[in-house]
């Protein structure tokens, strides 16, 4: 609601003393309801871009002469008579005119002003003649046709403002033919041509006068405007609610020769296109076929980055964070970033790389420069984001990045770092993150203060033009939902960019608010260089042939006018061709790519020095749990008057009662890993729907006043005077932006634990782009690592299809360990494994051993996404509970908790070894105890799923020489860990074998045997030895107890749900 005020509130300046219900009416008769525009409007459809005619005119007789004004032409008229220059211009023409005989209504010129008059200038007295020169009603009627008029002229200069762009010649190729806006504008007042020569005074909302300049004839007043609104720029803003940014944007393109360039502006401008010509043109040259996406019929990209960046620059920025696609991407890394040439022609030369991983195509690799720039003679950092194919899905991740780096540098207000995100026309409105980018914007612990978005809008997608792939007038649409200024340009006009460029850098310079410049153009090529698109779009690439680019077009009008010579033109592509020689000759040198050379985010210092195998504790000491234990359960010290809910002070009492004990429940745990790191100086960052409270009404990390708005206390920002600082927020309602926000916050710095909460565990399966395309591949692609933690909320606990399984199988397929590989043994084996793997899963089983789970994040040398299944009944289990003895300095998270109960201690009589992850530990422990089963069956928890312990597994087995071995899940047999776990526990059993024995040949009966009782072709690779050897020496099958196959995740009726867990229980502990 508070946003609707301010809306209303916005817009009363318009309209003084308004109250908000007649300004509705207003709003509505006089711009809606008397616009006979609706309907044409929604005809005119913005794929169509062309020029408009002028509006039409009405005459007026001289109604200003009735009542009592006559009084005050008289005097005007004596003036004159005596001394014609003593009146306002437009008297002395009245009077000249009337003079020479002109009749009713031809005399008129414009009406006069008291003041001391300017161009153009009159006072309202003259318009409303009940109003005498004084101010003085004199109660005589109204001219109700004046007031009319220029009621009309009002209008149409606000149909301009928000209508013109409808009518400007945006389109370089003109697809269709020419849009009729003013012929419509024209029918929408009475105004005639008549008219046209009639003075009328300037609203305050339109900056077309000069500064002498308080009213203009009509048809002075239409060139304005059409030059403002319907030439090459199209600017939408009318729909913002803010007056004073209305305003601005009207100041910015209304102002007569706001848009003029000096000569050196046009030179720079030049040479900045050239060389985007010039680069595309050279690769085209000598890498005819290969993919590299030209930006040809767009090339004005190149230099509208580059005014945003030196605009931004000069205006306080020191960093850009930029994202983009495809297009056009190797010239802005070579032009704009000016990243060496040789580094990406090498990318063309297929050469092998000299880091590991699996690399990716050139046309989505990253980069970070720090430079000079030469414009503003300041430093300046660029970076781009690495990014997959995937379309817009980097858009909050660039967010997140330039949010934290804000947030590093103190930077409240946005004014040293900003975001460029770059987008394709059909990408922009067709890519569902693109709105979920622009709705974070404006959030308090999410916002970057304002993105200069920039669209490369070809008029194409791959091969569908706009009529199929979006709804809307403009692919830019979607930016009307945060008010975000739209400013479509002709592309073919270099200097129309560049202006709409400045002022979009100093519109996010002033108001810190979103942007957009819709730069409209044209592809000259297929979607890559090996594609026809006339295959598809005949008629749009006939025309497009016969275009001359934008560098030839500009050059020309540059030498016309005198601005440059031909021969100064030719020598700066010239030159620009040579340094192109250049460093395809060095680039012919190189016998090496290094992926490292395109990281987006170098995390200088942290690897350096570090012995990657080698990992901090974990554990800390006493005082410290109590400290923060305490802390976390108190209400604000010092504050008596901050009233917290009853229910939250039982659970801080509880807290409390737990310290005390030295005993820690899930989110006590939690706080105590936040909370300890907080206090070595690492930023804890925990985000995602509703996690303040946590969806479990657990975690309470911000206590509320109860009887006053808005009045918080977050126990965890306040352990230690001395600590770092703790962000929780509850996100918006989206998990592909928000997961995408929170990894490209734990890309600036490493050193930072960030988290990211889904809802319920499944959910994340919205954001599934941001989990495969970045988070499992990222290292792997871009050699960009990221230490980010998800936290899924998992457990088969009766809640049905959803909310029940945060799909364990999804995260472990994108797991890259070798199911078939034991690692070598060495001190250092879980270290190594953890260096080797692409993704850490885990799933604990107590609050110690997420509390070291989560502090692990930070003491290892190097950063791995974590995937954590975090459980729902858990957190108020009785059982789930730690004690500080699991946590203190001499502690460590554990890979698996093997069985530690009786079974332990007589393993040869032990049946049954029971292997699980999660939750379902305390239900089968329960279910042994009350079948009398603990002597007989052991439970071992694997608490790491990957990577996976397979040292630690092949000792459990061992330990039990006699026991048969089973998986127990509660999922469904195609889903959970099992086919991740199932060919781990073979490799982890020959090892065993050939440990324990030296036995058995590997004989056809052997494989038989194995194949009997296991249903699988045994594993070849086994070499055993021993003539006596028995098949359950050599590995012993472990066998899956759960549920069956499933297509659906979790039955939707309790019965069913308690019957299945019921049975799998009985299951676990069958023939026993
Ligand atoms: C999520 C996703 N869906 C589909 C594609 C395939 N694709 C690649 S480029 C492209 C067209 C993009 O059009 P536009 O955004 O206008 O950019 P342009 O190529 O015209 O510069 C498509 C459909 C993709 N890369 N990513
Ligand atoms: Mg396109």
């Amino acid at each position: 609601m508070y946003r609707t005020r301010n809306l209303v509130a916005g817009l009363l300046p318009l309209l003084p003393g308004a109250a908000p219900e007649r300004l509705a009416v207003w709003l509505v008769k006089g711009y809606v309801q008397n616009s006979s525009a609706r309907a044409p409007l929604a005809a005119l459809s913005i794929r169509k871009y062309s020029a408009a005619p002028p509006p039409p005119t009405q005459a007026a007789a001289e109604p200003f002469l009735n009542g009592s004004s006559s009084v005050y032409v008289e005097e005007m008229y004596n003036s004159w008579l005596q001394d014609p220059k003593s009146v306002h211009a437009s008297w002395d023409s009245f009077f000249r005119n009337a003079s020479a005989g002109a009749g009713p209504g031809q005399a008129y010129q414009a009406p006069p002003s008291l003041a001391v008059p300017g161009k153009y200038e009159i006072p309202v007295t003259a318009l409303v003649p009940q109003f005498t020169s004084s101010g003085v009603s004199t109660g005589l009627p109204i001219d109700e046709k004046i007031i009319d008029d220029h009621l009309a002229v009002q209008a149409i200069i606000r149909s301009y403002q928000i209508r013109g762009h409808f009518g400007a010649f945006l389109d370089p190729i003109q697809i269709e033919g020419p849009k009729d806006l003013n012929e419509r504008l024209k029918q929408e007042t009475h105004l005639e041509e008549k008219d046209m020569d009639r003075v009328f005074k300037l609203p305050a909302t339109t900056y077309i006068g000069k500064p002498d300049e308080r009213a203009l004839p009509l048809r002075e007043i239409l060139s304005r405007l059409e030059a403002a609104y319907c030439r090459h720029i199209g600017v939408e803003f009318m729909f913002i609610n803010s007056l004073e940014q209305c305003n601005w944007i009207r100041k910015r393109f209304e102002t007569p020769g706001v848009m003029s360039l000096d000569a050196e502006g046009k030179r720079l401008l030049l040479a900045r296109v050239t060389r985007a010509a010039g680069f595309e043109a050279f690769l085209a040259r000598k890498w005819t076929s290969e993919k590299r996406f030209g930006l040809e019929g767009c090339e004005m990209l190149i230099p509208a980055m580059k005014t945003i960046i030196d605009k931004s620059s000069e205006l306080g920025v020191e960093s850009i964070i930029m994202g983009m696609p495809h297009r056009g991407r190797l010239n802005v890394l070579a032009n704009v970033c000016r990243k060496p040439l040789e580094q990406i022609f090498a990318q063309f030369a297929g050469l092998e790389a000299a880091d590991d991983g699996s690399g990716d195509v050139k046309y989505h690799l990253g980069t970070y420069i720090e430079r000079l720039n030469r414009v503003t003679n300041k430093n300046i950092r660029l970076a781009v984001v690495a990014n997959p194919s995937h379309l817009e899905a980097v858009d909050t991740i660039v967010q997140g990045k330039t949010r934290a780096e804000q947030f590093y540098k103190g930077d409240s207000e946005g004014k040293k770092t900003m975001s460029i995100l770059l987008h394709g026309d059909a990408a922009f409105s067709g890519q569902g993150i693109v709105y979920e980018t622009f709705t974070l914007s404006d959030l308090p612990d999410y916002t970057t203060r304002g993105t200069i978005h920039v669209v490369a809008n070809n008029q194409i997608g791959f091969t569908t033009d706009p009529r199929h792939s979006r709804s809307s007038p403009y692919c830019t649409d979607v930016a009307r939902v945060v008010n975000a200024p739209i400013f479509h340009v002709n592309a073919d006009d270099p200097e129309a960019v560049m202006h709409v460029c400045k002022v979009a850098a100093e519109w996010r310079a002033t108001f810190h608010k979103d942007v957009v410049v819709d730069l409209v153009s044209y592809r000259r090529g297929g979607h890559n260089e090996i594609d026809e698109p006339m295959f598809t779009q005949p008629l749009m690439y006939s025309k497009i042939r016969k275009m001359k680019s934008v560098t030839e077009k500009y050059s020309a009008k540059l030498i016309e006018e005198g601005t440059v010579t031909k021969e100064e033109v030719d020598d700066v592509r010239n030159k620009y061709e040579k340094i192109c020689e250049e460093a395809y000759v060095k680039a012919q040198k190189e016998t090496q790519i290094r992926y490292k050379d395109w990281l987006d985010s170098p995390w200088s210092g942290f690897f350096e020095g570090k012995n990657q195998l080698k990992m901090g504790n974990t554990g800390v000491i006493e005082e410290t749990l109590k400290h923060i234990g305490k802390r976390f359960s108190s209400t604000p010290p010092n504050a008596a008057e901050f009233v917290v809910h009853k229910g939250i002070e039982r659970i801080l009492r509880a807290r409390m009662e737990m310290v005390e004990a030295r005993t820690v429940d899930w989110a006590l745990g939690e706080a105590m890993a936040f909370g300890s790191l907080l206090k070595e100086g690492i930023h804890v960052r925990l985000s995602g729907q509703d996690v303040e409270r946590g969806t479990f009404s657990h975690r309470h990390h911000v206590l509320h006043h109860q009887t006053s708005d808005k009045s918080t206390y977050k126990p965890l920002c306040n352990l230690y005077p001395d600590q770092a600082p703790y962000t929780v927020c509850n996100s918006s309602l989206s998990e592909f932006g928000v997961l995408g926000f929170e990894l490209g916050y734990s890309m600036t710095n490493p050193n930072a634990l960030v988290c990211w909460e889904a809802q319920f565990g499944d959910f994340f399966n919205t954001a599934q782009c941001i989990i495969d395309q970045f988070i499992a591949s990222g290292q792997s692609k871009w050699v960009r690592q990221s230490g980010l933690v998800l936290l899924l909320p998992h457990g088969m606990e009766g809640m049905g299809p959803e909310h029940s399984s945060a799909r364990p199988e999804r995260f472990l397929h994108a797991c890259s360990e070798d199911p078939e590989t034991f690692p070598p043994e060495t001190e250092e084996f879980a270290i190594r494994q953890l260096h080797d793997t692409n993704m850490i899963v885990a799933n604990c089983s107590t609050p110690a051993n997420y509390f070291h789970l989560l502090r692990r994040q930070i003491a290892m040398p190097f950063r791995k996404p974590l995937i954590i299944f975090t459980p729902k009944s858990l957190l108020r289990h009785p059982d789930a509970k730690s004690s500080f003895d699991d946590m203190v300095e001499t502690t460590e998270f554990k890979r698996a908790i093997p069985e530690t109960g009786v079974a332990a201690n007589d393993p040869g009589s032990v049946r049954k070894v029971i292997f699980c992850s999660g939750k379902v530990y305390y239900e089968l422990k329960k279910a042994r105890e009350e079948r009398g089963l603990d002597n007989t069956v052991a439970i071992t928890r694997i608490e790491q799923i990957c990577p996976f312990p397979f040292d630690l597994i092949r000792d459990e087995i061992n330990k039990y020489p006699n026991a048969e071995l089973k998986w127990v899940q509660e999922e469904h047999k195609n889903m959970g860990a099992w086919s991740f776990v199932q060919p781990r526990f073979e490799t982890a059993m020959q090892k065993s074998s050939e440990r324990r024995l030296s036995c058995q040949p590997n004989t056809s009966w052997w494989r038989r045997q194995w194949a009997q009782l296991t249903g699988r072709p045994s594993p070849t690779d086994v070499v055993v030895t021993h003539p006596s050897a028995s098949v359950s020496d050599c590995g012993r099958p472990v066998s899956y107890v759960g549920r069956g196959v499933s297509a659906s995740p979790a039955t939707g009726s309790k019965r069913q749900h308690l019957k299945e867990a019921a049975q799998l229980l009985a299951d676990a502990f069958a023939g026993l």
